[in-house]
């Protein structure tokens, strides 16, 4: 690591803004000045000029009862309206607002107005499925524009949507439905990927299962969207088609004002326990914010742009950047379905090509698997259009900077390094494009409005060139309200640890450079961040366990050329297991049962069978000293644990299974 740390912070190439782009750039300088001169004023002004409030707000931050804020709290506000209807007043009815492309080739274009009588109608649906304020409904969709209008139809009605990512299992909806009290889910029979179609609603049929515990179910009504054409199974009285309920309704649907408090959204993210937590966002801070980086770190020109944000909206990148803050600032945007490279390893670039993007939104993780292909393939493509490009979900490596910059942006388009999280609901650290000078690996500075450092354990700031935790010391508007049914957790997790400052703890590492740049250095705690998504050691060790073969599971984050982090997981098989079988096969096994329990996503890349665990003397698994195993380095300090010998025993075991 800190060879990797001290390679990074040798990186001193800087890029400037063009005197182009910096003249036409909609962000200015003058933002910084407004926001340190007076913070909340700043929120405040930002709040009336980027959104319709029904009812006008007097009160911007209440931090009386700290780490539980409020903002905007006595104004109303409808985010469909804000998102929709305000854009059809305003003379903007026949503006693109999603440029869909199925992976199969299908394709929808989809104007304001359209979009907004979509909305309407499938808001009176929910309405006739006795759907009202703080209800909770699930959405479990592949990425189709009815993904995106359920979220908005939900919103509309001032209910709460929690979206539960397509490729996550049975299972982990089912805890998701149980943990929100969802009483509809909408889904589809399937979506494509991976040129098939990939099937969803046995996955919610499954999750719906009776569980024989007398368990009353919350869920009431499944609304399926047919997408894939695949054979579904039929639950009558519960199931309804799309197709048969939403062209049915009214498209005109008057939409109420809610206070800014309102929730919005439930969005589960992984913790450092096995359980997922429920981060709860709320209204009028959260669209503010969202709306507001999205204008300004994406130089957004909604008149002329094509803008793209590759991320699913199972994700909170998907939520804030492909969902609310595009469709807020009336941008027109590309959703594509399917994967990258389906049915060709060019897919996204032609459809770069194809609508004429202007700005792409995307992970390192894809910039990396591009790398490994090669330039020729996006090279086959024209890339001209693109004038902005943006990378989000985990550090990007500077050699992966420059090739992003270099290939897809043809030396011209400056790249934003955006660092935030599920938590935090919006963009908190990133260069604005057209003012700041960018450096390959850093995600730099705050934006305007956000207060950010770097300290150590006491809590103190660092001086430059040193290392620490990352922190944001004062509120922000799009700040998680909580974790959804535990307040107490909400507290720990993030808000116990600097008690003492009132600072918000993030998990992340981090270094500021001589000129006060930020560097991320990834997570300090047990969350591993695979392909930028967030999973939990914990969980996946307990998704092993549940299987009949293991007695013990360690899972660690090891470094991966591709994904950034792989999952590795470490299991000690019980001796009754062992006794009766044979153990061919089963590290597959088990690979492929994670895959079942919790997602592909979660699926090991390495399962090793070893037959013990590094433990101290108080029975905690060491995972840096198995980390160490399965990146092949050198193993650190043993010294803490109660059998020394455990790792030459392992190491043996690990490098007979390679
Ligand atoms: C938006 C999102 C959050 C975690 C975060 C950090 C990592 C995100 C990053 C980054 C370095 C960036 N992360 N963006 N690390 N540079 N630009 O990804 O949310 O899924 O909740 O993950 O991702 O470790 O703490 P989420």
């Amino acid at each position: 690591m800190s060879t990797q740390i001290d390679h990074l912070m040798n990186e001193t190439r800087k890029f400037a803004p063009s005197v182009e782009f910096a003249a036409g750039a909609v962000a200015t300088p003058d933002l910084y000045e407004s926001a340190h001169a007076n913070r909340e004023e700043f929120w405040a002004s930002q709040a009336r000029e980027l959104l319709h409030w029904h009812t006008p707000f007097e009160h911007v931050l209440d931090w009386s009862n700290p780490p539980f804020a409020t903002w905007f709290a006595d104004g109303e506000l409808n985010v469909a309206y804000n998102c929709l209807d305000r854009h059809v007043a305003a003379g903007n009815g026949d503006r693109v607002a999603l440029l869909w492309e199925g992976e199969n080739g299908d394709e929808r274009r989809i104007t304001y107005a359209e979009l907004t009588a979509e909305v309407s109608r499938v808001a009176h649906v929910l309405e006739d499925l006795g759907i009202t304020v703080n209800d909770r409904v699930a959405i479990y969709l592949p990425m189709i524009p009815e993904a995106i209008v359920a979220m908005l139809a939900v919103a509309r009605v001032g209910a709460v949507h929690s979206v539960v990512f397509g490729g996550f299992s049975a299972d982990s909806l089912r805890a998701r439905i149980d943990d929100a009290g969802a009483k509809v889910v909408i889904t589809a029979d399937g979506g494509y990927r991976k040129g098939k179609v990939s099937a969803l609603k046995p996955a919610v049929d499954m999750a719906l299962a009776d569980r024989g515990n007398g368990e009353q179910e919350s869920v009431e009504h499944v609304l399926v969207v047919k997408r894939g054409g695949n054979e579904v199974e039929w639950h009558e009285g519960r199931d309804l088609w799309w197709h048969d309920v939403v062209p049915a309704a009214s498209d005109e649907h008057t939409a109420k004002a809610f206070p800014a408090e309102t929730p919005l959204f439930i969005l589960y993210t992984s913790g450092t326990t096995g359980k997922p937590k429920g981060i709860v966002h709320t209204s009028g801070g959260y669209l503010t914010q969202a709306a507001f980086t999205h204008l300004n770190v994406f130089d957004l020109k909604p008149e002329t742009d094509v803008y793209w944000c590759t991320a699913d909206v199972g994700w909170i990148t998907g939520h804030s950047y492909v969902a609310y803050g595009p469709l807020a600032n009336g941008a027109t945007q590309v959703i594509y379905e399917g994967t990258p490279d389906t049915p060709h390893p060019g897919r996204w670039w032609e459809i770069v090509e194809k609508y004429r993007v202007t700005t792409l939104y995307t992970a390192p993780t894809a910039i990396r698997s591009f790398m490994k292909i090669g330039r020729h393939v996006p090279q086959k493509f024209d890339l001209s259009s693109l004038r902005l490009l943006g990378s989000v979900g985990e550090p990007i490596n500077p050699e992966a900077w420059m090739w992003y910059r270099s290939v897809i942006g043809t030396d011209l388009a400056p790249i934003v390094d955006t660092w935030w999280q599920t938590e935090t609901g919006a963009i908190m650290i990133s260069a604005l494009p057209g003012i700041t000078a960018t450096k390959p690996g850093s995600a730099q500075v705050a934006v305007p409005g956000v207060s950010i450092e770097v300290v150590n354990e006491a809590g103190e700031t660092v001086a430059n060139g040193d290392g620490g935790l990352l922190v944001v010391t004062e509120p922000w508007p799009s700040m998680l309200r909580g974790i959804w049914g535990d307040p107490d957790r909400f507290v720990e997790t993030y808000w116990e640890k600097f008690a003492a400052q009132g600072y918000y703890f993030a998990g992340d590492g981090a270094r500021r450079d001589e000129d006060g740049d930020i560097w991320l250095l990834g997570r300090v705690d047990d969350v591993m961040n695979v392909s930028g998504h967030r999973l939990s050691t914990a969980e996946i060790e307990s998704a092993l366990v549940a299987h009949e073969a293991t007695a013990e599971a360690a899972v660690v984050g090891a470094h991966d050329e591709a994904t950034g982090q792989a999952v590795v997981a470490f299991v000690i098989i019980k001796q009754s297991y062992l006794e009766a079988h044979s153990l061919d096969g089963l590290a597959g096994a088990l690979r492929a049962w994670v895959g079942e329990q919790i997602g592909p996503i979660a699926r090991p890349r390495d399962v090793y069978i070893v037959a013990e665990l590094p433990k101290t003397r108080s029975g905690k698994i060491m995972r840096r000293l198995l980390r160490d195993v399965a990146e092949g380095h050198e193993v650190g300090d043993t010294t803490t644990l109660a059998d020394t010998m455990v790792m030459a025993t392992i190491k043996g075991q690990v490098t007979k299974a390679k």
